[in-house]
């Protein structure tokens, strides 16, 4: 069973990811079940039907109800109640049996990385024998200007940090807003950090410039991280590039965590 977290900034396309690359996967070999789990309890409209669905245990409204809680507090209870959940969502998860399992996480970013619900959840799912991968969301909106694509590249290294013995693929995700050249250069930025620092210098100015290259030096000492991939949900050549990242990190002893 090969698990695979969707993880990103909100409105970054987790969820329509998801949805897409469950009929990508169906369409290419019919023979490869795959299944998607939305691990958000506030998610209201969903591009696709989730075949498991933390909702069905918790949902957002309830507990402000419940709990007396605005939106926010309400949002990190929530992640936290999970946690009651997690044998349910397994055993639903394992009666599929599925190949592929495509985990869709909440909107709030941090509530899934930083707090302890989302390792935990993380490492629980599957059955044996598991593998499991990240693939971490750089939305195309914001990783235009070097300051975006930094402050998003800190964040997956959080996640990175946090999920630290899952394989994590980054994906720049809605590539089809943005032109050849443009992908290229952020593309670039993800593996020649020397090519972020003269971006940097060209293009911020002040603290911002100050700060960024202080950053993009601390990612140039550590060597280059994963490579970007480009992916569009409206381009199918895009998700065959994605699917074989995919495939080769599964493929990989790296992510076998039995
Ligand atoms: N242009 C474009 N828009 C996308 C793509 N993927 C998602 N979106 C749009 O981005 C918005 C947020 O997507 P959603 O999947 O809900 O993001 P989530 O909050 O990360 O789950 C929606 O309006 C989607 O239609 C894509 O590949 N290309
Ligand atoms: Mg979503």
């Amino acid at each position: 069973m090969l698990l695979n977290y969707i993880l990103g900034t909100a409105g970054s396309g987790k969820s329509t990811l998801t949805g897409t690359l469950r009929s990508y996967i169906l369409n290419r070999n019919p023979e490869i079940s795959a299944i998607t789990v939305n691990l958000d309890p506030g998610v209201k409209d969903m591009p696709y039907i989730p075949d498991v669905d933390i909702r069905d245990y918790i949902v957002l409204d309830d507990v402000m109800e419940k709990y007396g809680l605005g939106p926010n507090g309400a949002t990190i209870l929530a992640s936290d109640l999970m946690i009651q959940f997690i044998d349910d969502l397994k055993y639903e998860i394992d009666q599929y049996n599925a190949d592929w399992v495509l985990v869709d996480t909440a909107g709030q970013l941090e509530l899934f990385s930083f707090r302890e619900t989302g390792p935990l959840i993380a490492n629980s799912l599957g059955i044996q024998p598991v593998q499991r991968a990240v693939c971490f969301l750089f939305d195309s909106n914001l990783v235009m200007r070097p300051n975006g694509f930094i402050s998003t590249l800190l964040l997956a290294a959080s996640v990175q940090f946090r999920f630290k013995n899952i394989s994590q693929i980054n994906v720049l995700s809605k590539s089809d807003l943005l032109d050849d050249t443009q992908i290229e250069m952020i593309v670039n930025w993800s593996q020649d950090f020397m090519a972020l620092e003269d971006s940097t210098n060209e293009r911020e100015q002040g603290l911002i410039r100050e700060l960024s290259l202080l950053i993009s030096d601390v990612f140039v000492q550590m060597g280059s991280t994963a490579e970007l991939i480009p992916c569009s949900t409206t381009e199918e050549e895009s998700l065959d590039v994605l699917f074989g990242h995919l495939q080769r990190v599964f493929d990989s002893d790296e992510s076998k965590f039995y």
